[in-house]
């Protein structure tokens, strides 16, 4: 018994982790450790030699329990001072240097476009990316047998069996919010509406999620013209350039007639634009009066009052204004693209300080 209360005190002394712990807990007081054994032979002994070797027995288990759990008290001892020792912090350090995260592009791009349509008197709305196809079809002039729907590769959400609620789509494109923006606020009315939308598409130049910005002027006289000064202002701020030409192509949207998609004259020569010089046309945007249905399914009389819209792809923009190539790149997430071009995040862009300096 000596021998055996030897090597396991022995052995709980060498220990080096809990495993090696539970290890010899088992090999010596486990039910079919040694001294459980040992306990089994007590039936063959002669009752005088029983009365010694039983008690003495019980007292080595006891003698390695405790030696076990003071074993396993003193590791746990150790790790916690070993974890004191390496996780400290010095709070009274100077703060490092480290290099903060940067704006994507794109929330660069609409920062800035919505500082200059804030200063031309335009609040900014935002609403459900998820919606019923009423407010993204329907009151758009675009009822359910119409082309359009088809065309802009929607995204249907699933409907259980039985779900009677009104379909539901991703947005294709942020006109929605236009809508409620009318049946909230009425006419008059100057808002832009920029956020993510949806359509099924992808590749080189399309991807599944991207980024618009639309505008909407309602009032009793708002003409076309009001809509050709409005965006050549927008341009002109956006691109900082003093002097654009813009271009009128008769087009069609169901949403607005008539309806005008709008190019910039620009150059590209040796691969870099230049806005407002050139002979070459760059597509920008689309836009129009607004349809009289559409203003009537925002709850406004069409015929008090009547206004323009236009859409403008955020991400295209931000390609073309911060020579961004590939418009893949930016959800990829990397690390390293968003280093080179994000930008400063506290540095809000505003027309007084320059837009993106
Ligand atoms: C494009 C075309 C456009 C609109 C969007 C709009 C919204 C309402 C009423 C009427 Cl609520 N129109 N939005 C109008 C014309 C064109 O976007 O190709 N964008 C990149």
């Amino acid at each position: 018994m000596d021998d055996l209360k030897a090597k396991y005190l022995g052995q709980i002394a060498e220990a080096a982790d809990e495993a090696a712990i539970e290890a010899i807990r088992l090999a010596a007081v486990g039910k079919k450790g040694e001294v459980a054994l040992k306990m089994r032979e007590l039936g063959k002994m002669t009752p005088e030699e029983r009365q010694t070797a039983g008690p003495a027995l019980n007292e080595l288990k006891d003698e390695i329990n405790s030696a076990l759990a003071a074993k396993k008290a003193a590791l746990a001892d150790a790790a916690l001072d070993e974890r004191l020792r390496s996780e400290w912090l010095d709070v009274t350090l100077p703060a490092r240097n480290r290099r903060q995260g940067t704006l994507h592009p794109i929330s660069q791009a609409r920062e800035e476009l919505t500082a200059i349509f804030a200063e031309m008197g335009f609040s900014v709305a935002e609403g459900p990316r998820i919606d019923t196809d009423w407010y993204n079809f329907d009151a758009l002039n675009i009822p359910g047998h119409h082309p359009a729907r088809a065309e802009m590769d929607t995204f249907y959400m699933h409907r259980a069996e039985g779900d009677n609620r009104p379909p539901h789509v991703l947005r294709t494109h942020t006109s929605p919010v236009q809508i409620r923006s009318m049946e909230k606020m009425g006419a008059p009315l100057r808002v832009i509406c920029p956020g993510g939308v949806y359509r099924a598409d992808y590749d080189q130049t399309h991807t599944p999620m991207f980024h618009q910005v639309e505008g909407l002027a309602l009032d009793r006289d708002i003409s076309m013209a009001n809509l050709k000064w409005t965006l050549e202002e927008f341009v002109k701020a956006f691109f900082e350039v003093d002097d654009v030409e813009l271009r009128f192509r008769a087009s069609h949207f169901p949403f607005t007639e008539p309806s005008a998609e709008v190019d910039i004259r620009c150059s590209w020569e040796g691969g870099q634009l230049k806005i407002g010089e050139g002979d070459d046309w760059l597509e920008i945007l689309g836009s129009g009066m607004v349809h009289p249905k559409v203003i009537a399914a925002g709850g406004i009389d069409p015929d008090v009052y009547q206004g323009f819209a236009f859409g403008i792809g955020i991400d295209r923009l931000a390609m073309l204004k911060y020579g961004i190539p590939d418009l893949r790149a930016f959800f990829d997430s990397d690390l390293r693209w968003l280093r080179h071009y994000g930008f400063a995040a506290l540095d809000m862009p505003n027309l007084h300080g320059g837009l993106s300096r």
